[in-house]
């Protein structure tokens, strides 16, 4: 009975662990200077429905240019080579929606360099410390 009472608290302590490491503040770029850059925004309309209604499914974008500019592609799950999308060694920004972490890779299949995201504005690839125009492979950790 006392075993089952020690179960019962550590499974709550580890359950609430988990709850507060999920919950991660928004990375980089505030989701206030992005909404205050968006008047004439060419992609307007896409990042205003990515930060203020985001999809149930956690949800990455990846942008042609910096500044969330340019073409895009919207990934809810792993993809090991973007370059099926036409869309392989483009990436130059990021927006990450929902709590979830993700991983840029440089080469597809998930090798090469790797650069975690989580949810977040990146404008540039300095801000997940990659390069320009390199991300291959996406893959969602969680
Ligand atoms: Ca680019």
């Amino acid at each position: 009975m006392k075993m089952a009472w020690v179960t019962l608290i550590l499974g709550l302590v580890m359950v609430s662990g988990f709850a507060k490491a999920a919950e991660i503040p928004f990375q980089g770029e505030s989701k206030a200077d992005i909404l205050a850059n968006l008047d004439g925004h060419p992609n307007e309309d896409l990042i205003r429905e990515l930060l203020t209604n985001p999809a149930a499914t956690p949800e990455i974008a990846l942008f042609e240019h910096d500044g969330y500019q340019g073409g895009s592609i919207r990934l809810t799950q792993s993809d090991m080579n973007i370059h099926q999308r036409s869309f392989g060694d483009k990436t130059s920004s990021v927006i990450v929606t929902g709590s979830s972490v993700w991983v840029l890779w440089n080469d597809s299949n998930f090798q090469g360099s790797q650069y975690n995201v989580v949810e977040g504005g990146y404008p540039k690839a300095s801000y997940w410390g990659g390069g320009n125009d390199k991300v291959s492979s996406v893959q969602k950790l969680t």
